[in-house]
């Protein structure tokens, strides 16, 4: 029996947590290497075991992948969820990038100033309710089938319920005016391999906290509020 794919990364969402609903998803066991403190990731990089001497980093297939979107890629065309032709692929493609938008946005919160926190969480509901919903609700609704491509679960599918999740906790309500996606929300939620991947005590992480933020901090020499300073790792592929 092959290994089982070995994530390295820290104990939180970040660049890693897509990877971990996906391979989820796929119904793929994984390890995960949870790295606590600055010279974890110093030796990583000093073993030569990352490209950019950066994480995300999975071993998989005798592989070292790293850069999120290759590795999620790789992982959603090699369990079949990554459509049947080049367009289906396209379309996927389109929908996750737009997904990440929205995504990375969220995903760079904890980084900002907490007098902008109320704020920025609304620029999150608005661009979500205003600019990406849409999308997604009119592509649901004109096909009237259960999946976003090709009417079997994608990767496209299994990033928009992440996503969705993640805009909720930002505002709640912010689903109210689009009832395929709430339908589909509470389908894709049903499905056995991901209804056990929302369930307590599996591999998913929470939302970062204070606590969270700390431990990021040590590992990757961070200082909150300076977005700017750390742009260049920070904002490196946004
Ligand atoms: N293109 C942590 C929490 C939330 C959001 C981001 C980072 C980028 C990819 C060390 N990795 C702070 O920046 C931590 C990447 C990968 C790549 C890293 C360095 C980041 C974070 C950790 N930074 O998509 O895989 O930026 O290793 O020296 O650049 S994740």
């Amino acid at each position: 029996m092959a290994a089982k794919p070995k994530l390295y990364y820290f104990d939180g969402r970040g660049r890693m947590e897509s990877v971990r609903w996906l391979l989820a998803a796929a119904g793929v066991e994984f390890e995960e290497v949870l790295l606590q403190t600055a010279e974890e990731l110093q030796d990583l990089i000093k073993g030569g075991k990352l490209m950019y001497q950066q994480v995300p980093m999975v071993e998989i297939d005798g592989m070292k992948m790293v850069q999120t979107r290759a590795i999620l890629r790789y992982i959603a065309a090699k369990y079949n969820l990554y459509g049947k032709d080049l367009k289906e692929q396209l379309l996927i493609d389109m929908y996750v990038e737009g997904m990440r938008d929205l995504y990375d946005i969220i995903m760079l919160l904890p980084f900002a100033l907490p007098e902008d926190q109320e704020k920025n969480l609304s620029i999150v509901a608005e661009k979500a309710t205003q600019r990406f919903f849409p999308v997604y609700e009119k592509a649901l609704k004109g096909h009237g089938e259960n999946y976003l491509v090709g009417n079997q679960l994608s990767w496209a599918d299994v990033h928009l319920l992440e996503l969705i999740l993640m805009v909720e906790e930002c505002k709640s309500g912010v689903l109210s005016a689009f009832p395929k996606l709430q339908e589909f929300k509470a389908r894709i939620s049903k499905l056995p391999r991901i209804q056990k991947f929302l369930q307590p005590g599996s591999p998913r992480k929470l939302p970062m906290d204070a606590a969270g933020f700390e431990a990021i901090e040590k590992i990757f020499n961070l200082e909150k509020g300076l977005l700017v300073k750390h742009s260049g790792l920070i904002l490196a592929d946004l």
